[in-house]
């Protein structure tokens, strides 16, 4: 890259009589003009990437930092009389759901940071997540037009290669629009479209807007297997020219990543290429893949495991059908040879019951199979695949996630950035490890953290007061939860703490009280009802609460619209206390967790995921804890009664009636709804996530975090160390893990 050939080019930009979307196209065509020209030769060992989601957000300034000319051109075009913050309008490319979708987006990121060579594959949808508005409180959804007013100038379509994709009933092709991934390396992120007839192009038309399995869905099934296979074919067919057919030599050339078992039918697509078009045998195929494949876990949750009808994978995938077949003969067999009881080949079998598991298929032939955090891991060995880890236990490791430093924190906090470059010089931006050596006992730096805290946070109600119309009181504490709606992170409960706070100070119970501010953001994926009841329960008690001159001047509720990585960017840094209260052994790691960390926010949280992980990084002292740990829950549900609980507890109650007293409308009976589900037997487990018994020690470690908030230096201080340890959460340090540990890069 020429940075003073890209200074000038910029700086030949005539920003006169042009629409900010004219000169969005101009200058980011400057930028991938560079970014093109670097010419890199092929490695000779690659890993590949493969995701049915990329959560990209907006690659103008990630890009412009990347390129090393972000502070420049902002100048230079300042001085043109135009402000690149106009581009805070470009679409994010929402091209995933929430934390699995975002995780690829940093891994690649870091990938390039690091020099190492990964390639991602997936599918170029017209329409990514759903953007959210609010009706009446009730979550309505609208179609992402993302491309529509501002193109997708950092991606180039390769017609010329495109690949050819044969479903039983109908020819579709794909067409790779690459993306490259700009640093010490250049990689592309690989993006296919389905092109070809209507119904072809019905393949990479949506986003699966849910982030757990619907079951027995053919255009799933065909998306799954539309990008999995176009990456294989392009990857094996290289490979085969390159190499004249020998794919002896193929496991040291190439490494696959499973991003969850979403990419399975890579597996066996691989198959079918080397049995069918290479005339391999099975077992020799079978013995390749085994040494190429890797696969990630991101969930326990028993819903959102895959596992296909097959019947559905033979109507329109026959051939493939019949290669996870021999699959689970060829699987079954080893077991055998190995010792391994009926029951065991039972519980570990590619098909049970006419539906394939894409994780028994995934976990037989990887080399290594990963969860995402510590906790995770041993519940993935000591649980969901306890029989594959007793005859495999070789395969089994953990990485521990990460989020990129240059998104989520050089780029959305570009104040603590300055404040690190100016105690640190620039070394921390290339190993946050560096962050150690600032003193979180020392009264200046304290200051000046807590002066930058307060600038992001009037930021963030300035952008929330233009977004929502709400106005954020501004001596409050910024009390967030985040993150995509789901019964197991329990935004309930954190409704439900509200409910609480607010009636004790209309009581005049809390006497001392800071003002608090609770900020949240979540989409629920369309067809998951209780999900938006709760949404909507959120919305009314913001109403409640706000319109209440009894107490809105110490409490206040915002439920943002349409969150997404953008209004992330914006949210993170201007929040004292990251709520990440998830029952415990449900949420695989979490990843807002790092970025909130990153930008000293304390955490208030359960000990689940990488919070354990957090607490242990920050120290225990800087954090709130509470709650059932993993290793309580089952003893806890012997005895648990929620109804006896609440019987016992009147507050509680008070609360929970709420549901269905009438304080809040309830037309629909949706309300009623979540009431039955913590309360009746005719649910299998009443309370499932434990909502109402964690609800107590929950306003405990809430009121304790609004008590120590009066102490401005004790708070700076934990919310710095914090911030000043975060370094193990960087996506660098993961990607290092995966490059070294399961790549061998
Ligand atoms: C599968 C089949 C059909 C339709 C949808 C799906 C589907 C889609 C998305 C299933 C799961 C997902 C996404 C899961 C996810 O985002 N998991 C999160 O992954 C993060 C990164 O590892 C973790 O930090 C979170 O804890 C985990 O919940």
């Amino acid at each position: 890259m020429n940075r003073d050939k890209l200074i000038e080019a910029l700086k030949a930009i005539d920003v006169a009589g042009k629409t900010k979307e004219e000169l969005y196209a101009e200058i980011s065509a400057a930028c991938m003009e560079e970014i093109l020209s670097e010419r890199q030769k092929a490695p000779a060992r690659c890993a590949y990437y493969f995701s049915v989601e990329y959560l990209m957000g907006r690659m103008f300034y990630n890009n412009l930092l990347a390129l090393g000319v972000l502070d420049e051109a902002r100048e230079i075009f300042a001085k043109k009389g135009f402000d690149l913050n106009a581009f805070e309008d470009v679409e994010d490319a929402a091209l995933g759901n929430g934390g699995l979708g975002r995780l690829a987006a940093c891994y690649l990121d870091s990938a390039a940071n690091e020099g190492y060579p990964l390639y991602g594959f997936g599918i170029r949808y017209k329409y990514g997540l759903f953007r959210q508005k609010f009706v009446n409180g009730e979550q309505v959804e609208e179609a992402d037009d993302w491309l529509r007013t501002w193109g997708d100038p950092w991606s180039v379509r390769k017609e010329s290669e495109k690949i050819e994709i044969n479903f039983a009933d109908m020819t579709v092709s794909a067409v790779p629009y690459d993306m490259p991934i700009y640093g010490k390396s250049v990689n592309t992120l690989r993006l296919f479209q389905a092109e070809g007839s209507p119904e072809a192009e019905k393949i990479s038309e949506y986003l699966y807007p849910a982030d757990d399995t619907e079951e027995g869905k053919l255009l799933r099934i065909r998306q799954e297997y539309f990008f999995s296979a176009a990456a294989m074919r392009q990857i094996v067919r290289d490979y085969g020219k390159k190499y004249s057919g020998n794919f002896g030599g193929f496991p040291e050339h190439c490494v696959f990543q499973l991003n969850d078992t979403h990419a399975v039918f890579a597996v066996a697509e691989f198959l079918r290429l080397l049995t069918k078009e290479y005339r391999f045998t099975f077992t020799y195929a079978v013995e390749i893949a085994k040494k190429t494949f890797n696969y990630t876990n991101h969930t326990i949750l028993p819903e959102a495991l895959e596992c296909w009808d097959m019947r559905l994978v033979e109507r329109i995938l026959p051939e493939i059908a019949q290669i996870l077949k021999r699959l689970h003969l060829y699987a079954k067999r080893e077991w055998e040879a190995g010792g391994c009881s009926p029951a065991e080949i039972a519980e570990m079998s590619v098909m049970r019951r006419g539906r394939v598991s894409m994780a028994n298929v995934a976990v037989f032939v990887s080399g290594k199979v990963n969860g995402v955090a510590e906790i995770h891991t041993k519940i993935l060995k000591a649980q969901l695949f306890s029989t594959f880890y007793k005859h495999y236990p070789y395969k089994f490791l953990n990485v521990t996630n990460g989020v990129t430093p240059r998104r989520w924190l050089m780029l959305c906090n570009e104040e603590l950035a300055r404040f690190y470059d100016k105690s640190l010089g620039l070394k921390w931006r290339s190993d946050l490890n560096e962050l150690r050596e600032i003193h979180c006992t020392n009264e200046n730096n304290l200051s000046e953290f807590a002066a930058i805290k307060a600038i992001k946070k009037q930021q963030l109600a300035a952008y929330i007061e233009s977004k929502e119309g709400v106005k954020l009181l501004p001596n409050a504490m910024y009390v967030t939860q985040v993150k995509r709606l789901h019964e197991y992170k329990r935004q309930l409960m954190t409704a439900f703490a509200i409910l609480h706070l607010y009636f004790d100070l209309k009581d005049g119970k809390l006497p001392d009280f800071t003002p608090m501010v609770f900020i949240f953001g979540a989409k629920a994926a369309s067809g998951y009802k209780r999900a938006k009841a709760i949404i909507k329960f959120i919305n009314d008690i913001a109403d409640l609460v706000n319109g209440d001159e009894d107490v809105n001047a110490r409490l206040q509720v915002v439920f943002v619209r349409n969150y997404d990585v953008s209004y992330a960017e914006k949210i993170i840094p201007g929040t004292d206390v990251s709520l990440q209260v998830s029952t415990a052994g449900f949420e695989a790691s979490g990843t807002g967790n790092m970025k909130f960390m990153m930008n000293g926010a304390v955490t208030l949280g359960t000990l689940d995921g990488a919070n354990i992980e957090i607490v242990d990084a920050a120290g225990g002292w800087g954090n709130y804890i509470f709650g059932a740990k993993v290793t309580e829950i089952e003893k806890i549900k012997e005895s648990y009664d929620p109804s006896e609980f609440v019987a016992q507890n009147l507050k509680i109650k008070r609360v929970t009636d709420t549901l269905t007293d009438g304080t809040f409308g309830d037309e629909g009976g949706e309300l009623k709804e979540v009431y039955r589900c913590l309360f009746e037997q005719t649910y299998n487990s009443p309370d499932h996530y434990l909502v109402l018994y964690d609800l107590p020690k929950y306003l405990e470690a809430l009121l304790i975090a609004n008590r120590e908030y009066q102490d401005k230096e004790l708070f700076a201080r934990k919310q710095l160390m914090n911030a000043t340890h975060s370094a193990y959460f960087s996506s660098d340090r993961a990607i290092r893990e995966y490059a070294e540990k399961i790549w061998d890069l």
